[in-house]
């Protein structure tokens, strides 16, 4: 309890970026827990919060076998956004969205969530079918989303060039205003803080390397690198590695992992005021509040858990980017990063039960999952803690890959995947 110290933690919470994150000492593991979750990124420490905030389980450990946040929660692009085509999909990402827009107070940190507008490009005659299909679905799901002209999308992102003589030429576009980015870190670091205050034991450098049964089959707890911890609960959320988890405990899921990269340049003056995303030639681009340009290019297609992508990747978003934004043809590259991402057959999460009783997965959110954190976080708290799947959960079953219920999101995001 309280190992975030006052000075620090106003620090944080008050002035936010580039200022000292909250001082931490992660406490030695009990030998038994309520429950706990294995990954200690954004879904894992929101989904602690919320079990103890919303379910009074405060007797939980997370439990992350590097540091928090250094996962997939570290190294997104953090575009955030509920434009998605199925009923299911927009009703979970909605969820996420309105949860974004109260979180900073909710959590008394500074997320710096920034509402500035996703433009999604069109450029040609499919991309326009395809993004007014979403618009006019999303619009009757009661999400904002409207179309633009070449010449609208300009005034809302200047820099875009809607010249009809380039290679892929602009030729509209949707816009969800309230869409945008947030920081990511913060994100992670706003639900520990809050979760530790509540009591969840937080727990970084510990790996979890199998898992414990009782007499029935039922999940017992845990072997981690820092020794065993009972539990009669257990919660996965170790994107990009779930596969590699659940087969501690004999089980396979469909899931795929990819590299996903992305890279920022050096840091200019604000010129970028919108996040621009185009799906067909793989690139998005948003400008940080430290100046970076923020690019994010293709998943490499190969199975790997590599943390880099392929520098052909880059090179062709950077080709597809200075193609939509020529003013920024010479600026330079600063750094570029790999997360893994765990990708279903469907493009949708898997959220709820396993065959194992006691243990619970949340994994598959692929290239999108940033935006869904606490939407993600707070159905799987209540999954964990009643033993049911929340209503917004219930369509993300494992059992959806044998009764062929898919939730089809292949176009959801601007990469390729
Ligand atoms: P993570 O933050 O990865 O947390 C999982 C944790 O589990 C990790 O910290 C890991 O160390 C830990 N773990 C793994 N195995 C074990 C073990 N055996 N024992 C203990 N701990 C373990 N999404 C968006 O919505 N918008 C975007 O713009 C976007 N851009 C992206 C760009 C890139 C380059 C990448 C890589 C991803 C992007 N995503 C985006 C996807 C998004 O980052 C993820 O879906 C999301 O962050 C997943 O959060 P998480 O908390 O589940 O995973
Ligand atoms: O889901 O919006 C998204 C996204 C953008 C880049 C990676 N994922």
């Amino acid at each position: 309890m309280h190992r975030f110290s006052l000075g620090t933690l106003i620090a944080g919470a008050v002035l936010g970026e580039h200022r000292a994150q909250p001082q931490w000492r992660s406490p030695p593991p009990k030998s038994a827990y309520a429950a706990v979750i294995v990954g200690g990124g954004g879904h894992g420490l929101g989904t602690a919060y919320y079990l103890a905030k919303e379910h009074g389980v405060r007797d939980v450990a997370v439990l992350e076998k590097g540091w928090i946040g250094g996962g997939n929660t570290g190294r997104n692009t953090t575009i955030i956004r509920s434009n998605y085509l199925q009923q299911e999909s927009a009703a979970i990402y909605e969820h996420a969205l309105r949860l974004w827009e109260g979180l900073a107070r909710e959590l008394n940190y500074n997320v710096m969530f920034s509402q500035r507008g996703v433009l999604m490009l069109a450029h040609n005659d499919h991309d326009v079918h395809s993004l007014k299909r979403h618009v006019y679905a999303n619009r009757l799901n009661g999400i904002d989303n409207e179309w633009l002209t070449p010449q609208e999308a300009k005034a809302i992102c200047p820099p875009l060039n809607i010249a009809p003589t380039v290679r892929y030429p602009v030729v509209g576009a949707a816009l969800q205003r309230r869409g945008g980015v947030a920081r990511h870190d913060a994100v992670a670091w706003g639900y520990a803080r809050a979760a530790d205050a509540m009591g969840v034991d937080i727990i970084e450098n510990c790996e979890v390397l199998g898992f414990m049964r009782d007499p029935r089959g039922a999940v017992a707890g845990l072997e981690t690198s820092r020794g065993p911890i009972r539990a009669a609960r257990v919660g996965i959320v170790a994107a990009g590695h779930t596969s590699v988890v659940l087969a501690r405990a004999g089980l396979k899921l469909p899931l795929e992992s990819f590299p996903l990269q992305a890279l920022v340049s050096e840091p200019v003056k604000p010129v970028f005021p919108s996040v621009v995303m185009s799906n067909t030639i793989h690139a998005y681009i948003s400008q940080s509040d430290k100046g970076e340009l923020v690019i994010g290019a293709g998943t490499d297609q190969y199975i790997s858990y590599s943390q880099q992508g392929g520098l052909h990747i880059a090179a062709h978003t950077l080709a597809a980017i200075c193609e939509l934004f020529p003013q920024f043809s010479r600026l330079r590259m600063l750094r570029n990063w790999g997360g893994i991402v765990d990708v279903t057959p469907d493009r949708s999460p898997i959220i709820g039960l396993t065959p194992i009783p006691g243990l619970y997965v949340n994994c598959g959110w692929g290239t999108g999952g940033f935006k869904a954190t606490p939407g993600s976080a707070h159905v799987f708290a209540h999954t964990i803690a009643t033993g049911e799947p929340h209503s917004i959960a219930a369509p993300f079953a494992i059992d959806r890959f044998s009764t062929g219920r898919l939730i089809d999101e292949a176009a959801a995001a601007a990469v390729a995947h």
